[in-house]
């Protein structure tokens, strides 16, 4: 996924010809960690997903204006994605569909077909799966890969990059673009950098060096009202935020300031995740201000339910129990969790057990932070969407309807989340270690009154 559009775009190169350049300066302020670390963290995200298999499958699509996501320039819906030839004339995923059809009249417009993608997303991370275990995947079409201890079968870290790449290709016909690191955070905004059909590789002691040119927003953890803290500080390159002494970072925004720093170097501590280690998917979002407003507090709930539920689908499991967390202006936390009537990946269901959960814990406060937790998970569905079996079958399609929904209705409540400065549910960060600590966590054992500032107050949707 990409958040911002990317600087360079190369379309029409094939995976062949997909260049890795190494960026930094070897020894120069980028030299910022232990020399030896190894570059082993690939990640992989398609380009222009959903657009992309609409073309494979429809060649006289090819080159043209796609924009996926409803009925056309007049449907109430938001963009899904665009191809390449579409966002050239300013068309992104999320924009009402009536914009797009402003900003882009020759567009060719699609329904999502959420079946076809689910399908196509499971056989590029079995594709993955052949390079190495250690796969975590994070969206529909973006996987986090550690490939150390494949080197002997199958290379250094940056050829196996390229043989992955044309791995999809040559099976699948879609491009994907990568980024290889040492840490989850560089691989991430690497491959962001050069879509689409981009290879970025950042060798080891270079990533400082690497992010210093890039808008300090790029970074996790920097939503908007960090970024605007930031510019009155004087910082809007990553590369300003790493020059800054730590200790002002500090007393400005807490300890969040000094994972700030880490990151600005290109420190980023979680590792690759597989599956059956994971233990809960989660998203939480901290409000620009504290709101006792019901329509926004069971909004935010249903964005929130609606993130875990997609990623839950994107990765294959199900969840058996809700986890909700409230935080109100006071800055005291409750968790609440209950079981859900049965294991699923469905918006809806997360939702209403999440509200009936919230409700008596928001009453009569102004709430700060709220969190949405899937717990319980189950082991990942080998069997796949299309699998003889008539229950798994009628649960695929009722996940490809809520999909469908997703798009819809549902991409309204995004858009809506969008216009209230909240970050989308696929605007989160994959790397919060609290993420994997998961289910054990979760008590009714409120956490302990805090009166500091709220270090990632502004971080927006992440996971916990
Ligand atoms: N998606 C969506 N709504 C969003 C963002 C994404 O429906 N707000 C869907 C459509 C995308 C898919 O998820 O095709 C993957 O998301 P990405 O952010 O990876 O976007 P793309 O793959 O389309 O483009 P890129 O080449 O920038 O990765
Ligand atoms: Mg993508």
């Amino acid at each position: 996924m990409s958040g911002t559009p990317p600087p360079t775009r190369r379309p029409g190169r094939g995976p062949g010809d997909a260049r890795a350049p190494r960026i930094g300066t070897p020894g120069g302020p980028g030299a910022s960690r232990a020399p030896g670390t190894p570059a082993t963290i690939l990640h992989v995200d398609l380009d222009a997903f959903f657009a992309a298999v609409e073309q494979r499958d429809r060649p006289e699509l090819r080159g043209k204006p796609v924009i996926v996501g409803g009925g056309g320039p007049d449907d109430r819906g938001v963009v899904s994605t665009a191809s390449y030839e579409a966002r050239k004339f300013g068309v992104r995923s999320a924009m009402p569909l009536r914009t797009a059809g402003r900003l882009c009249p020759d567009g060719i417009f699609l329904p999502v077909d959420g079946t076809k993608y689910q399908a196509e997303s499971r056989r590029v991370m079995t594709i993955l799966r052949r390079f190495t275990s250690r796969v975590e995947q994070v969206s529909i079409d973006e996987a986090f890969l550690d490939v150390a201890g494949s080197e002997a079968l199958f290379g250094p870290p940056e050829q196996i990059a390229r043989r992955i790449k044309a791995a999809i290709h040559d099976e699948t016909g879609l491009t994907a673009s990568v980024g290889v690191g040492t840490s989850k955070l560089i691989a991430k905004i690497g491959s962001d950098l050069r879509k689409p059909d981009g290879l970025v590789v950042v060798p080891p002691g270079e990533e400082a060096a690497f992010l210093a040119p890039l808008p300090v927003s790029r970074l996790w953890g920097v939503g908007p009202a960090t970024a605007t803290a930031l510019a009155e500080l004087g910082v809007a390159t990553i590369g300003d935020l790493a020059v800054l002494p730590p200790d002002a970072l500090t007393r400005r925004f807490g300890k969040h300031g000094a994972d700030l720093v880490e990151r600005a170097h290109g420190i980023d501590r979680d590792p690759v995740h597989e599956p059956d280690a994971m233990k809960s998917v989660g998203h939480e979002t901290t409000f620009d201000h504290d709101t006792s407003d019901p329509e926004v507090l069971e909004r935010t709930l249903l964005g929130l339910s609606d993130g875990v539920a997609w990623r839950l689908r994107g990765m294959g499991i199900r969840a058996g129990t809700v986890v909700v967390k409230v935080r109100d202006s006071g800055f005291r936390t409750v968790t609440r969790q209950a079981p859900l009537p049965e294991p699923t990946d469905l918006a809806e269901p997360i939702y209403q057990a999440a509200l009936a959960l919230a409700r008596p814990e928001m009453r009569g406060k102004r709430i700060r932070l709220l969190g949405v937790t899937a717990t319980h998970l189950d082991a990942p569905d080998q069997l796949g969407l299309f699998s003889a079996d008539e229950d798994r079958r009628h649960r695929a399609m009722e996940a490809a309807d809520a999909l469908k929904r997703k798009f819809g209705d549902r991409t309204i409540v995004r858009a809506r989340l969008l216009d209230k400065g909240l970050p989308a549910p696929f605007e989160r960060d994959p790397s919060s270690p609290l993420a994997r600590r998961g289910v054990d966590e979760a008590s009714d054992e409120p956490e302990p009154v805090t009166r500091e500032r709220e270090p990632d107050a502004d971080a927006g949707t992440e996971d916990v």
